[in-house]
C-alpha cells in the first residue's frame, strides 16, 4: 500500500477527565452509543433542545446530494430562540455580556436588556426597508452591538455577512457586491492596542463602490471624527430611539442566516451560506457538550472575533441560544500588559475558556511567569481552536493554566461545517495533548487513503465526513458548481465512484494505535521529502518540544535530491539566547532533536530563527508565505497577512541566515 501521509510522532501521555467533573457531566458516554444507534433520532432530540414554532416533519431531505435540508417543516426564530426565551423562562435578570473594553470601560448586558437592544435595532432595520432575505453586511468592532446587529438581522430574517473589521476597502467591498448587500452596519472606530482604530473611512470608500447599499448605520464607540453621508445614520439616534417592542416571526428551518467568507489558499473569497434550524441546533448542543456549561454558574470566554466563524458559533448562536453568561473583549492580549487575558479571567471569574494555538504559543513566548501572578481557579474546563495544537502547547495550556486540573478540548470544525465536530467531551474522554480524539456523537468522520479506503489505525490520510450533518453549509452562496468541485468531487459519488456523497476537508490527518484522530494540517502544505508524506504539523511540534522553541512553521522547499527539503521557521522562548554561537548552536541542537524525535527523515535541512511568523488576521500561520521565502520567489498575495512588515523581516533574515548540510 502506498503512504498517504507518514505517521512520525507518538504521544503516550493520557489525561482522563476529573471524577467530579465526569460525575456531574452534561454529556455522558452513552450519547455515543445512542447516536450511533440511530442518528437522525439523536439530532432530532437535540433539536428539541430549541423551541420551535412549528415542529418539522422530516430530520433530513438527502435525497438531492450533496445539499441537504434539515428539520423540512419546521419554523423558528433565532433570536427568539437566543434571548427572548430566557425572559419569558424568568431569567431576564440574568447577565448575557460582561463586556471588557480594551481602555479598561466595561458594560454589563442581561438577556432583559439584550432584549430590547435586539428588538429595537430589529425594528430599525425594518424601518431601513430591511426585510426577510435580504443581505446585511455587518463590519464592526468587538462591541455588544455586533452580537446585537447579527441577532437583530436573524430576527427579521435578513441574512447577515459579518466582514472582519480588520479587512481592507477591497476586501469589504467585494463582499458586500457578491452577497449584494442593502445595508452595512459599522462603527466610527473600535480599540486597539491602546488607540482607536477607524472602520468607517474603510466603511465610506467601499460604500463608495457599491451601488446597492441603501444605508449605513455606525455605532459611535470611539467618538473620533468621521465623515458623513446622505446613506449614515447614527445607531444612538436611530436604533436607541426606536420601540422596544418587537414580535419575532417564525421561519423556515432551512430560512438562510448567514454567509460568511473565507479566503483559502487561492481565488476569490468563498461565502459559505448557513441556514436557521439545523445550524442552531449543533452548534447550541455542541456547545452544552463540548463545554459542559452549565449557565447557572458558568462563566465562559471565547476570545475569538466576532468576524470568524468561531465569534459566529461560540460568542452569538451557541452561548446565546442556551442562555450562557459570557466575557466579550474588545481589544487584544497585550494591551496594556501581556497579563490581559489572565486579569480578565480572575475579574469575572471566568470558568470556560475558548482561545487558539495562536495565543497559547505567544503566552509561552512570553514567559510562565505572567499566568502565575494571577488566580486562575476559578477555571474548569479549556477549549483550543483554529490550528493543530501541538502537544508541548497543549502541554503548557494545561500546566500554566489548567494547573493540572482541568480538561483541555481540542476542538477541530470549519468555517464550512459550522460547529464543532470532532473533539473530546470534557466529562467522558480521556484526552491525549494535541489530539482532537473523536468525532462526537452523530457525527461521522474517517481518514482515507487515495481511493477513499478508511486507514487502519497508525495510518494517515485524508480527513472526510461521511454523512451530513445539521449545521453543514448548504452551498456556497451563488456558486453551486464551486460548492460541489470543492468539498464533493474529490471523493465518492461526486467523484463518480459508488453513491455515498463524501466530504472532503481539506485537512490531513491520521489515525493513532488506539483509533484517535489527529489533525495534521491542510493537505496543500504536505511536503514529499524523498518519497515520503511529511506533515508539517509534525515537525512543528517535534520542534515546539524542545524546551527552547515557543512556535515554529516548517514547508517543503524545492530541492534537487530530495525533491522537498524542509525549511523550520523558529520563534525562540522569550528568555533564551539567539545571539552568535549560541543561535549557531540552537541551530544544530534543533535540527538533530526533530531527527531523534521523528526520524532522519524529517531532519529540517535548513533553520530560520525569526521574531515573528506569517499569520492570517484569525491567527492561522500563513506556510504559502515562507514557502516563497525559502525557494527565495518574491511574495505572493499578501493581503490577508496580519502584518506585513513580518515578511520583510523574515525575507532579510533568510538571506543573511546559514544554512547546513
Ligand atoms: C473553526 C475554524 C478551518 C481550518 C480547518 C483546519 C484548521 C481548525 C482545528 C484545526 C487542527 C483543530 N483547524 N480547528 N486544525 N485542529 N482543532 O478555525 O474555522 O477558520 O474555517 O478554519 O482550521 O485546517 O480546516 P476556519
Amino acid at each position: 500500500m502506498s503512504e498517504t501521509l507518514a505517521n512520525l510522532s507518538s504521544e503516550s501521555r493520557q489525561f482522563p477527565p476529573p471524577e467530579e467533573l465526569a460525575a456531574a457531566a452534561n454529556v455522558k458516554a452513552g450519547a455515543y452509543e445512542e447516536a450511533a444507534a440511530d442518528r437522525l433520532a439523536f439530532w432530532a432530540t437535540q433539536a428539541d433542545r430549541l423551541t420551535w414554532a412549528k415542529k418539522w416533519d422530516q430530520v433530513l431531505d438527502w435525497s438531492n446530494p450533496p445539499f441537504a435540508k434539515w428539520f423540512v417543516g419546521g419554523e423558528l426564530n433565532i433570536a427568539y430562540n437566543c434571548v427572548d426565551r430566557h425572559v419569558e423562562a424568568g431569567r431576564g435578570d440574568k447577565v448575557a455580556i460582561h463586556w471588557e473594553g480594551e481602555p479598561g470601560d466595561t458594560r454589563t448586558i442581561t438577556y432583559a436588556e439584550l432584549l430590547k437592544l435586539v428588538s429595537q435595532a430589529a425594528n430599525t432595520l425594518t424601518e431601513l426597508g430591511i426585510a426577510a432575505g435580504d443581505r446585511v453586511a455587518i463590519y464592526m468592532p468587538m462591541i455588544p452591538e455586533a452580537a446585537v446587529a447579527m441577532l437583530a438581522c436573524a430576527r427579521i430574517g435578513a441574512t447577515h455577512s459579518v466582514v472582519f473589521g480588520g479587512f481592507s476597502v477591497d476586501a469589504l467591498s467585494t463582499r458586500i457586491k457578491d452577497a449584494d448587500a442593502k445595508l452595512v452596519i459599522t462603527a466610527d472606530g473600535g480599540y486597539r492596542r491602546g488607540k482607536p482604530s477607524a472602520l468607517k473611512p474603510t466603511v465610506d470608500e467601499a460604500v463608495a463602490k457599491s451601488p446597492s447599499i441603501e444605508n449605513v448605520l455606525v455605532v459611535r464607540r470611539t467618538g473620533q471624527d468621521v465623515e458623513w453621508t446622505d446613506k449614515d445614520k447614527w445607531w444612538h439616534e436611530t436604533v436607541e430611539q426606536a420601540s422596544p417592542e418587537h414580535q419575532a416571526q417564525p421561519f423556515d428551518a432551512e430560512h438562510p442566516l448567514f454567509i460568511l467568507y473565507t479566503s483559502g489558499t487561492t481565488g476569490k473569497p468563498k461565502g459559505i451560506l448557513h441556514t436557521t434550524g439545523g445550524y442552531l441546533t449543533q452548534v447550541s448542543y455542541t456547545h452544552n457538550a463540548v463545554f459542559d456549561l452549565k449557565p447557572e454558574t458558568d462563566v465562559y470566554w471565547c476570545t475569538a472575533d466576532i468576524g470568524w466563524v468561531t465569534g459566529h458559533s461560540y460568542i452569538v448562536y451557541g452561548p446565546l441560544s442556551n442562555g450562557a453568561t459570557q466575557v466579550m473583549y474588545e481589544g487584544t492580549p497585550d494591551t496594556p500588559g501581556r497579563d490581559r487575558f489572565w486579569q480578565i479571567v480572575d475579574k469575572y471569574k471566568v470558568s470556560i475558556l475558548y482561545t487558539a494555538p495562536t495565543l497559547i504559543r505567544t503566552m509561552m513566548k512570553w514567559g510562565d511567569d505572567i499566568p502565575a501572578g494571577y488566580d486562575l481557579s476559578s477555571l474548569r474546563v479549556l477549549g483550543s481552536v483554529g490550528e493543530p495544537i501541538n502537544p508541548e502547547a497543549w502541554m503548557w495550556y494545561r500546566e500554566n493554566i489548567g494547573r493540572n486540573r482541568t480538561p483541555i478540548v481540542d476542538t477541530w470544525w470549519q468555517t464550512e461545517t459550522g460547529g464543532v465536530m470532532i473533539s473530546p467531551l470534557p466529562g467522558v474522554t480521556a484526552t491525549k495533548p494535541g489530539s482532537a480524539m473523536t468525532p462526537l456523537p452523530g457525527i461521522t468522520a474517517d481518514v482515507v487513503d487515495d481511493q477513499a479506503e478508511s486507514v487502519p489505525n497508525g495510518g494517515g490520510g485524508f480527513l472526510v465526513l461521511r454523512d451530513p450533518w445539521p449545521s453543514m453549509l448548504r452551498t456556497i452562496w451563488g456558486d453551486d458548481k464551486r460548492f460541489l468541485d470543492t468539498y464533493w468531487s474529490r471523493f465518492g459519488a461526486g467523484a463518480g465512484s459508488g453513491d455515498e456523497w463524501i466530504y472532503f476537508a481539506g485537512d490531513g490527518a491520521k489515525k493513532d494505535e488506539d483509533g484517535a484522530l489527529w489533525l495534521l494540517g491542510r493537505v496543500d502544505d504536505v511536503m514529499l521529502v524523498s518519497g515520503h508524506n511529511i506533515s508539517t504539523t509534525e515537525v512543528e511540534s517535534a520542534l515546539v518540544s524542545h524546551p527552547s522553541v515557543a512556535e515554529a512553521a516548517v514547508v517543503g522547499a524545492t530541492d534537487p535530491t530530495t525533491g522537498q527539503a524542509i525549511v523550520a521557521f523558529v520563534i525562540p522562548r522569550g528568555s533564551v539566547d539567539t545571539e552568535g554561537d549560541a543561535g549557531d548552536q540552537l541551530n544544530v541542537e534543533l535540527r538533530n532533536h526533530v531527527s531523534k524525535t521523528l526520524g532522519p527523515i524529517a531532519k529540517p535541512r535548513q533553520i530560520m530563527l525569526v521574531p515573528e511568523l506569517p499569520k492570517t488576521r484569525s491567527g492561522k500561520i500563513m506556510r504559502r508565505l515562507l514557502k516563497d521565502v525559502a525557494e527565495n520567489r518574491s511574495l505572493g498575495d499578501v493581503t490577508t497577512l496580519q502584518d506585513s512588515a513580518v515578511m520583510e523581516l523574515i525575507s532579510k533574515g533568510m538571506q543573511t541566515g546559514k544554512s547546513e548540510d
